[in-house]
């Protein structure tokens, strides 16, 4: 009804008024300099990068709301099916590049800056990082966001706006642990957040559930904790489109500022407490990744998060003005993990209590709206929540759940007649002291469709979690969708000489090739050209100068750049087994140390990276750190070694540290332990900057290794034995190391022959230790022939269309959610 009185006023006036985006440098500088007057109050004399930086950011900021606006008011018009990633994570790393480059403004910008004195690269550098996020899970979001604009699908993410991101990590310089700080990243302002202080919701927690028996299933929630939502809008700009998405943050407000009867009465304390608690939700991340410890106010962040997303959605479909029943046919929403899935019990609640509808019309819609991704197999990563924390925080929810499971099993049972064990395995109610809520179950029988992020874990999923849901509910409702990673950012953007080489060998405009990566295959031809293996392999050295300056500039350190680049980040985690990767690096120093003078000539040199954080509570990755910075120590200073090998633990891992360390990668490892890792997404981004890939048969390397061809890639180890009798039988070539290093041979032989007991026991282990020995054998020996080398680094980024996210979310919108691309005009 708004709308129809718009505009007020002479409508004329407001068009004419109304800016566009910039296009030259002369409306970009003008803008810039009017921020640095206006919105900063500062003078030219006295403005510095960070100033610059902001100014900047202000600017540009400017040029997105006009596509941001224009986006919504379409969508609004329009009202196409709309999707929703909910996603307790968004990793998003630093907005102001991809906002340029995603404009297209970039070197218009850089031009301005530059006239008024300033450098762009100086200006980048000023900004922190957006770390919501632990790893992989939460940057796929991002990276889904970024598709998603850019593909002109309307898709909006909804996650929290933590005051502190994740931790900072230093590491101690006595002892080499790893210590945390917070992460205050709102401290400098952010000014890609819009604060939308008319988007508030309420939401309640604990109090009491009582049915309203009057035949309906309805019951009325009362009492309790209510506590605010507010949002936060970011902007989210596609690449060379108009369309910019809009990734929404709730913070958690009280709904009072304080009891003011508490505070009439002298309690200044218990006044405040109320506040603090409702504001307690949305301050920090939990940096656990993989592991749950069934925390209250995890829990409260979860259905903070889902009750004040859905009554969002749920305002937005009913300006439609569509019956309810047809939800699905406007909305689908994509759960990210289990962490959201109180939806499912939420939409329930709002359908049954507040909209009035039937059960069975009720669990009708939610199982048409919901979509689950399963981003792990591994049990201790599995949510379960203990029946009493959900009875005390969410009595409602409980019942529900209760009510869900009573049908659940009822239907079970009708499909398998007295089979009880079957019933105990498929419960959303595990059995105990105390009894547990599975997430993934409900999560499961609630949703449309499940999928998992690579065709491996996706295999494991359907025959393991969630064995007895595919032969209950049907094959068909499980998928997979193989992840994928941007190319804006994790190409054009971190190695921007690398883009610019390909637009000019393709011989078109970016915006074509990174809109559509498959056409990286037309670089294949250039492997036989010498010069262009030239320019290739110059690229990477210049990518490993850049990081040496970065490393020598930040820690003080100077790096080989004639070496091998060996790298390996991510979360430090047992089953991504880093303590494998320092057991090969151990053995190349003590391999070196035996050698005379004229073998270590012979030897090209390396230096391993490492990077990643720890969970402030887990013990083994700490100390796995504490090693790797002490075993460094002692390579590192060794004058017999230390032109041939050296290791650094780089601290801080972060979105943009990978941006340096990917492109300068010449191999990278990703050597979990064979169906542990459930796709990985940092082997997709080294493989595209042209870095070899040495992994195991696992995730996503193997897809990597289909595309760009087995010889291209360095592989070892067994395959899962829950998918040795599925289809992947092609990958292990066991390789002696007898001749290669007797020495490490004697050793594991030793064991194997049973000197400390079990005989033929640990081989398993041991055949890890040796074929990893022997890659990396392979790895040194393919290093030695150079031209052979730049070939598959060539080939490999040319075989890399298949991981984009814009791949990924287009099978997404068709083949789960049901929507279609809006082009904005
Ligand atoms: O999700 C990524 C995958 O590429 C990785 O292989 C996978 O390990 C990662 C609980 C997780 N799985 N589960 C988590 C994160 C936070 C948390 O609280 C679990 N992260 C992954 C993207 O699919």
């Amino acid at each position: 009804s708004g709308k129809e009185k718009w505009p007020r006023g002479d409508e004329k006036v407001w068009k004419d008024a109304m800016r566009d985006v910039d296009k030259d440098a002369d409306q970009i500088t003008k803008s810039f300099v009017n921020h640095v007057q206006t919105s900063l109050a500062r003078q030219p004399y006295n403005l510095d990068n960070l100033g610059a930086y902001q100014a900047s950011a202000l600017s540009v900021r400017d040029n997105l709301l006009v596509n941001w606006n224009e986006t919504a008011l379409q969508y609004t018009r329009k009202a196409p099916k709309r999707a929703y990633y909910l996603s307790l994570e968004f990793l998003m790393g630093r907005t102001l590049d991809n906002a340029l480059l995603n404009l297209g403004l970039k070197d218009e910008y850089a031009g301005s800056v530059k006239k008024l004195g300033f450098s762009m690269e100086d200006i980048l550098e000023q900004e922190r990082d957006a770390a919501l996020g632990n790893g992989g899970l939460g940057r796929l979001a991002a990276c889904y966001l970024d598709s998603s604009a850019s593909q002109e699908l309307p898709v909006w993410g909804y996650g929290l706006r933590y005051k502190y991101g994740i931790f900072q990590q230093l590491i101690d310089s006595s002892s080499g642990n790893q210590l945390e700080a917070p992460d205050p990243w709102l401290d400098n302002q952010n000014p890609w957040e819009l604060p939308r202080l008319d988007v508030a919701y309420e939401v309640r927690f604990y109090g009491s559930a009582d049915r309203v028996n009057d035949g309906t299933p309805r019951a009325a929630w009362t009492g309790g904790q209510e506590v605010l939502a507010i949002a936060y809008d970011v902007m989210i700009p596609g690449c060379y489109t108009k369309t910019t998405n809009n990734l929404r943050l709730w913070e958690s407000k009280p709904k009072r500022g304080f009891d003011l009867n508490s505070f009439n009465a002298g309690n200044y304390e218990g006044a405040v407490e109320s506040s603090n608690s409702a504001s307690a939700i949305t301050s920090v991340l939990y940096p656990n990744d993989h592991t749950t410890f069934g925390k209250e106010l995890r829990l409260k962040q979860q259905y903070f998060w889902t009750a004040a997303s859905l009554a969002d959605i749920i305002r937005r479909f009913k300006n439609i003005g569509k019956p309810i029943t047809e939800f699905p046919d406007y909305v689908a929403i994509q759960l990210n993990d289990t962490h959201p899935t109180l939806a499912i019990p939420e939409l329930m609640r709002v359908l049954v209590d507040e909209e009035d509808q039937p059960w069975a019309t009720a669990w009708q819609i939610v199982t048409n709206t919901f979509f689950y991704t399963n981003h792990t197999v591994l049990p201790e990563a599995l949510e379960k929540w203990p029946v009493p924390l959900m009875e005390h925080v969410l009595p409602r929810h409980m019942q529900i759940i209760y009510d869900i499971n009573l049908q659940f099993m009822q239907a079970v049972e009708r499909a398998f007649p007295g089979d009880r064990e079957r019933l105990g395995r498929m419960s959303l109610i595990e059995e105990g002291f105390p009894k547990q809520v599975r997430m993934a179950f409900l999560a499961c029988i609630g949703s449309r469709k499940v999928n998992g992020v690579a065709e491996l874990h996706s295999d494991l999923v359907k025959t393991t979690i969630l064995k007895d849901f595919v032969e209950f509910e049907g094959i068909s409702k499980f998928g997979n969708v193989t992840n994928g990673i941007t190319p804006r950012r994790w190409l054009d953007q971190c190695n921007p000489e690398l883009s610019a080489l390909i637009s000019r060998t393709l011989g078109v405009d970016k915006a074509v090739w990174l809109k559509d990566l498959h056409r990286l295959a037309e670089l294949l031809p250039q492997t036989e050209d010498a010069k262009f293996r030239a320019e290739w392999a110059a690229i990477k050295q210049r990518n490993k100068e850049r990081l040496a300056h970065h490393v020598q500039t930040t820690l003080g350190l100077t790096i080989n750049t004639n070496a091998m680049f060996d790298v390996q980040i991510k979360r430090l985690h047992e089953y991504k087994r880093q303590s494998l990767n320092i057991l090969g690096v151990i053995h190349r120093y003590l391999t070196l140390k035996n050698m005379s003078a004229a073998e270590k000539k012979k030897v090209n040199p390396k230096v391993v990276f490492f990077a990643g954080k720890a969970a402030p509570a887990y013990y083994i990755a700490k100390l796995t750190i504490r090693l790797i910075v002490n075993v460094a120590r002692i390579i590192n200073e060794d004058p017999d070694t230390k032109d041939l090998l050296s290791m650094y633990f780089l601290p801080d891992y972060s979105v943009s540290l990978a941006e340096v360390l990917i492109p300068a990668s010449d191999i990278s490892q990703h050597i979990s332990t064979a169906g542990t890792e459930a796709s990985g997404t940092s082997n997709m981004k080294f493989c595209l900057n042209g870095g070899l890939l040495l992994g195991t048969v696992d995730g996503a390397n193997i897809e990597i290794a289909e595309e760009v061809g087995e010889s291209n890639v360095f592989f070892f180890g067994h395959l899962t034995p829950a998918v040795e009798d599925l289809r992947y039988q092609h990958a292990y070539h066991p390789i002696p190391i007898e001749e290669k290093c007797p020495a490490l041979a004697n050793v594991l032989n030793t064991v194997s022959s049973g000197r400390f007991g079990d005989a033929d026991v640990y081989e398993p282990l041991l055949n890890t230790i040796r074929q990893d020995i022997a890659a990396l054998a392979m790895v040194d020996e393919a290093y030695l022939d150079r031209d052979e080398w730049v070939k598959k680094s060539i080939r490999t980024s040319a075989k890399m269309g298949k991981f984009s996210s814009d791949r990924a979310i287009n099978e997404y919108a068709e083949s789960y959610w049901n929507i279609e691309a809006q082009h904005i005009v």
